[in-house]
């Protein structure tokens, strides 16, 4: 009688160990971790890089740049926001400064979105924000 018990498990096991791999794969899972997020942050570093140079996020997040080090802004390629302490427009000011601001963009649309710091451009001090 004790024999059957361990043939029993071995075959409640093997259903598991089927069933798992069905599971996960329904789910998903690995797209989200890589996938678009709701809020990201870009820090602006004393080496000027922007890092990460690209973040990709849903439309209507929101990426918020933060100056580590060094004299900054983010100004899109388009024009369509200059910003550091605040955004020109938007009450703020977008003049590169030293003082360690953050500022929070919001991406309304779907699309790319190329910005640099307009003092380090020149060295390659850009990045994009993706939105979809
Ligand atoms: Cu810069």
């Amino acid at each position: 009688m004790r024999v059957r018990c361990p043939v029993r498990l071995a075959g409640l096991l093997t259903v598991a160990a089927v069933a798992l791999p069905t599971c996960s794969s329904s789910s998903d899972a690995p797209t989200s971790p890589s996938g678009p997020v709701q809020s990201a942050i870009v820090n602006l570093l004393d080496s000027n890089t922007f890092s990460p140079s690209t973040v990709t996020i849903v439309p209507g997040g929101t990426v918020t740049f933060v100056n580590l080090g060094g004299e900054h802004n983010v100004t899109a390629d388009d024009g369509s926001f200059r910003c550091a302490n605040g955004c020109d427009g938007s009450g703020g000011n977008g003049t590169p400064a030293t003082n360690g601001w953050s500022v929070t963009i919001t991406f309304p649309n779907v699309g790319s979105v190329p910005y640099n710091c307009e003092v380090h451009v020149g060295e390659g001090m850009t990045g994009t924000v993706i939105v979809q």
